[in-house]
């Protein structure tokens, strides 16, 4: 358990564990697809989740749900750009979520705080140069390669030591590439090459994996597959992607228990809700019970 969050160059401090909404501007999205495939309705949605207490909202034109093939790039421009602009002249911390340089690079102009990479750079080698270039955040997630296989890659002999590893070298490589180390975020990528056991393991692990990466951490476990496991009825069938928030936000408090920077969710009321709780519960360590008869008793 640490209170220790760490901070980021370039974005705002929270004095808790932030809260990164999501809008997937996509029309097939595993949680959510199709539901914010309109500027408009994208932008309503992205100020509606900060009315209901994100900290960042981030941006996203290109479905990473195993097996997705790529959209083109130009689509994925058309479908970022305008919700980027319109939420970043709201005021709103924007992150954009894309592995392409060119997407990232147009974000940024058009008022994005930060770059959240999947990929962590390994997917455009001209995505670190340019985030590097222009100064900005860039979150690295443990990745393995494309949507498409990913599935193919989900082989650990030790999940927690690998994904360190392979995170560790990818920041290296970031940062080798000229991004700031304290503009670097971690994220262990949940759900990205990785079965319901292994992400099990790593959420199991986050302190651990907080105290080896010296970098704040990221946690996105948001209505995914592993959580569909654990919520299965008897039949073995699991829930819907959208009746999965009660459950992210147990790994919510799990998260910002353990350290975690921030949260990406995409229903945000709960998850805003766990990580104040855990704020309050650490607030309250420390402070002697005085106990009873010492005046420190109360109904
Ligand atoms: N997962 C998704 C999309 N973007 N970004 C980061 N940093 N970490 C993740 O685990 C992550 C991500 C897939 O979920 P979604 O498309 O339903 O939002």
């Amino acid at each position: 358990m640490t209170t220790d969050r760490g901070s980021v160059a370039g974005l705002p401090e929270w004095d808790r564990c932030a809260v990164m909404g999501v809008v997937n501007v996509t029309p097939d999205s595993f949680s959510d697809g199709g539901r914010w495939f309109d500027t408009e309705k994208a932008i309503k949605h992205g100020l509606d989740l900060v009315t209901h207490g994100a900290d960042l909202v981030d941006v996203g034109g290109e479905s990473t749900r195993p097996g997705a093939p790529r959209v083109d790039e130009d689509e994925e421009l058309r479908r970022v750009l305008p919700v980027v602009r319109g939420l970043a002249a709201e005021g709103v911390v924007v992150s954009v979520d894309t592995m392409r340089a060119a997407v990232a690079e147009a974000s940024l102009a058009a008022g994005a705080a930060l770059v959240n990479d999947v990929s962590g750079g390994r997917a455009d080698p001209r995505m670190v140069p340019a985030v590097a270039a222009a100064g900005a955040p860039f979150v690295v997630m443990h990745w393995r390669g494309q949507s498409v296989d990913m599935n193919d890659r989900a082989e650990y002999a030790d999940t927690v030591t690998e994904v360190v590893d392979e995170l560790r070298e990818s920041v290296e490589r970031a940062v080798e590439g000229g991004i700031a180390g304290d503009r670097i975020i971690v994220d262990p990528g949940l759900g990205f090459a990785k079965q319901a056991e292994h992400d099990l393991a790593l959420v199991s692990r986050l302190g651990r994996i907080r105290a080896e990466l010296e970098w704040p951490l990221l946690v996105a476990a948001s209505r995914k597959r592993f959580l569909g496991h654990a919520l299965a009825g008897p039949d073995g069938s699991p829930p819907p992607a959208r009746e999965r928030d009660a459950a992210t936000a147990a790994v919510s408090a799990l998260s910002a228990r353990e350290g975690a920077w921030a949260v990406r969710v995409h229903e945000v009321r709960a998850s805003a809700d766990a990580v104040r709780v855990v704020r309050a519960v650490e607030g309250a360590e420390g402070v002697e019970d005085a106990g009873p008869g010492q005046g420190g008793r109360s109904a």
